[in-house]
């Protein structure tokens, strides 16, 4: 009986010790800006160290380089495509998408958000009251003022620290960034120009990473630190041209680095291709909940505690629609493809439209408003036809063909498209197979060619205005 009892007593402790979540997400923050991703820039202490005393992901990817989508995803652990509105960039949030901050809440946890959470787009007009990142709170000192004593929380700290907005002139030179060491990937211009918005960012990485550092500080000061899974990473890569909307590297693949006391081990690494999808059904059975059906994703537990892993962890793939309203008619530029250790393959589904936006239409800071208004941008408009810039002009603003492969092993930057040269054929077709299986065991509503559903979805964000009437 005695010893009833004190089974009892310590499933009742385990129960209780279920440890809490932190989601530290940066907004716009590629892979490689961070020292422990191999940057010789910039500083990263508190990545570094969530690195060092836990595992660092090589291959973590968002599944759509636009911020809500990804955030739709991250919420709901399902394929973007499933979404509909949600897959693209400043739409609805329909109501009827469970997301696993309610199922947390309705188990008992605390759960909340500062900064950026599900966004940008709306979801109080379509049967939602709390983002579906969770409540908000002014900082997370707020939050953990709310909870209640041994409550277990989940907090999701969306920094926009290095969103295009913040970068301001000069302030990489004054962190004491040179802009001569930094590393200016192949696709764009390396000019004194670039070289010091890239500095600027940097900056705007180190500040993101001291600001995490202070939520780090205030669990170590409250004693929940190390009960605490501590995940570290960006919604998706950086608002340079072959960055975020496009679905290169620059826009995909993000740093990653999960912290756990005695279930992850410190100083590890993986190479398994792990998705922001797969953050909700994780965080389910951190809680000791189930993954729910709907789901596509896969909690990656088992890389985590170093076992074998469930799941072939070696593609992932990736999608877009429309990103900002920068097309005549309000058109999505839809993408598929799929990213392996040694490639990246992209199918470009509507081919004659544009995939930066119309030149004629003007969105922000000018035309082809699927990339954001960088000086670096602005830069490659105003120097278009010098001798050298028109290639990587065309890389990023023009026209693609239907279909793209790039070497990433060789061509880490993703420049030379392979899908012509007859070599890669066998490679593309599996890939493309791949790809189309991926359509069809997820209900891709692409699978039918013809289909045009995210054209007419509304955008709920400021419009493009067409240079031909406003002369603007
Ligand atoms: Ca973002």
């Amino acid at each position: 009986m005695m010893r009833l009892l004190l089974c009892l007593f310590l499933f009742a402790s385990a129960v209780n010790a279920a440890p809490n979540i932190l989601l530290l997400i940066g907004d716009n923050w590629s892979y490689e800006h961070a020292a422990a991703n191999g940057d010789k820039v910039v500083r990263t202490p508190v990545f570094d160290r969530m690195a060092h005393e836990g595992m660092r992901f090589t291959n973590a990817f968002c599944p759509v380089p636009s911020c809500s989508p990804t955030r739709s995803c991250i919420v709901t652990g399902r394929a973007a495509h499933q979404l509909e509105d949600a897959a693209s960039l400043w739409s609805k949030f329909p109501g009827k998408f469970r997301v696993f901050g309610d199922e947390l809440r309705q188990a008992g946890w605390h759960v909340g958000f500062s900064g950026k959470g599900w966004a940008p787009g709306n979801f109080k007009d379509f049967g939602r009251e709390l983002n579906p990142a969770g409540a908000q709170y002014q900082d997370f000192a707020a939050f953990m003022a709310g909870r209640k004593e041994k409550q277990p929380f989940f907090f999701w700290f969306g920094s926009t620290h290095t969103a295009l907005h913040q970068w301001k002139a000069g302030t990489g030179r004054a962190h004491g960034i040179d802009p001569a060491k930094v590393r200016v990937p192949k696709a764009l211009p390396d000019v004194p120009e670039v070289r010091e918005e890239i500095a600027d960012y940097l900056a705007q990485v180190e500040l993101m990473d001291a600001a995490f550092g202070e939520a780090i500080a205030l669990l170590e000061k409250s004693g929940e630190l190390d009960n605490t899974v501590v995940i570290h990473t960006s919604d998706n890569g950086w608002q340079m041209p072959h960055g975020l909307a496009h679905c290169y590297d620059e826009g995909t693949r993000v740093p990653l680095a999960v912290r756990w006391p005695g279930r992850v081990q410190a100083g590890s690494m993986s190479d398994a291709f792990v998705s922001l999808t797969d953050f909700a059904p994780t965080f389910l059975e951190i809680a000791g909940l189930k993954a729910w059906p709907e789901m596509t994703a896969h909690s990656f537990m088992d890389v985590l505690k170093g076992e074998p892993p469930a799941l072939k962890r070696d593609r992932m793939f990736i999608e877009r629609e429309r990103h900002a309203n920068v097309r005549r008619g309000d058109l999505s530029y839809p993408v598929r493809g799929v990213r392996t250790a040694e490639f990246l393959y992209l199918r470009n589904l509507r081919p004659e439209r544009w995939p930066a936006g119309d030149p004629e239409l003007y969105y922000a800071v000018g035309p082809y408003g699927d990339i954001d208004g960088s000086r670096t941008k602005l830069y490659m408009m105003a120097h278009a036809n010098d001798p050298g810039m028109r290639p990587l002009f065309e890389l990023s603003f023009g026209k693609r063909p239907g279909e793209e492969l790039y070497d990433v092993k060789n061509d880490p930057d993703q420049v030379v498209n392979l899908a012509a040269d007859p070599r890669y054929a066998r490679v593309k077709a599996e890939l493309s197979s791949s790809t189309d299986a991926w359509m069809r065991a997820t209900g891709d509503p692409r699978v039918d060619a013809a289909t045009n559903v995210w054209d007419s979805y509304p955008y709920l964000g400021g419009m493009a205005k067409d240079l031909r009437q406003t002369k603007k």
